[in-house]
């Protein structure tokens, strides 16, 4: 191994909607993290790796930070403190206009880390110099541990800044992953994620947080993906909802789901998805660890 190999993690932290998934997107230039303008997209810790010949970025991005309100929001928040164990650098995402992190704890931690932060204050797009020269002023004050770098990660704006910097500060170390890798998630991860971001943008209310997606079949063939999955939902009239009139809800999740994950598996996707009822499923622990929730 080259002895100047720098690898190490970085995680992602700060409240809802603030642009995480966007940023650790944009850093590994696939879409791993599902995206969307709800909050609570992100359930679980996602790992992206981005590589080259002399270094190897561990990216970890994480759910926004609430109140945990029930079982799964508390396990959410477990992989939010995960996030202060094992990183190399913390970045701590602030959006234009923000006052404070929800949760007082956490916000304790970041002033009092011993692990270099940068906060990046995103969505530098929707502001003005005044602004935006306000903002930084403000944040200096409150986190005056951290390196502040003003991005936009929907624009791509100073995010190689923010990557050469976490390049200047990861210690020298093997990779920590194959080198052909991109995320620690076996692909049904991203099946599952990819047909939740489309209940997502499909369904209003609280219908997406009633699901779960199950993947029960993942073959893979030289030209084309099987893939089967079940939607868990927690009411016959939630089921109902989703599937539609005459199934048209749930056959424009399906094409919707098939195009994106056709571009992610560069294959053919056959995709059938089906909706069970599944009583309490957010709250009852044994289904929770079943999901990959405390793991
Ligand atoms: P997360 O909850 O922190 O992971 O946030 P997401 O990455 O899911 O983004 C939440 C919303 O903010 C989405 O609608 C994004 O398109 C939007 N967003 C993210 N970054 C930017 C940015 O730099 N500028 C603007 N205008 N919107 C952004
Ligand atoms: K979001
Ligand atoms: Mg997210």
């Amino acid at each position: 191994m080259d002895q100047k190999h720098k690898a190490g993690f970085v995680n992602i932290i700060g409240n809802p909607n603030v642009g995480k998934s966007t940023l650790m997107n944009a850093f590994v230039g696939e879409r791993l993290s599902i995206i969307t303008s709800k909050a609570q997209t992100t359930r679980h810790r996602i790992l992206g790796i981005v590589n080259g010949d002399d270094f190897q970025v561990v990216l970890s991005d994480t759910p926004g930070i609430i109140k945990p309100a029930y079982e799964m929001q508390k396990s959410m928040m477990d992989f939010v403190k995960s996030a202060f164990e094992d990183a190399d650098v913390l970045i701590y995402m602030v959006e234009i206009g923000e006052k404070e992190l929800k949760d007082e704890d956490f916000f304790n931690k970041i002033i009092h880390s011993k692990i270099p932060v940068l906060l990046l204050l995103n969505k530098i797009d929707k502001s003005n110099q005044e602004q935006l020269e306000a903002q930084i002023d403000l944040w200096k004050s409150k986190v005056p541990n951290a390196e502040i770098f003003p991005i936009s990660a929907l624009e791509n704006f100073n995010v190689k800044e923010v990557f050469d910097r976490i390049l200047q500060l990861l210690p020298e170390s093997p990779p920590y992953y194959p080198k052909d890798a991109l995320t620690d998630k076996p692909e049904r991860f991203f099946v599952n994620e990819t047909i939740r971001e489309k209940i997502l943008l499909n369904y209003d209310k609280e219908i997406p947080y009633a699901v779960e997606i199950e993947t029960e079949e993942f073959l893979e063939d030289t030209n084309i993906i099987r893939i089967r999955s079940v939607i868990m939902v927690e009411r016959d009239t939630q089921k109902g909802i989703i599937i539609g009139h005459k199934g048209a809800a749930l056959k424009k999740v399906g094409i919707q789901a098939r195009e994106d994950l056709e571009k992610f598996f560069g294959k053919q996707i056959h995709i059938e998805l089906y909706v069970k009822v599944n009583k309490d499923w957010r709250s009852n622990a044994y289904q929770l660890r079943r999901f990959g929730y405390n793991q």
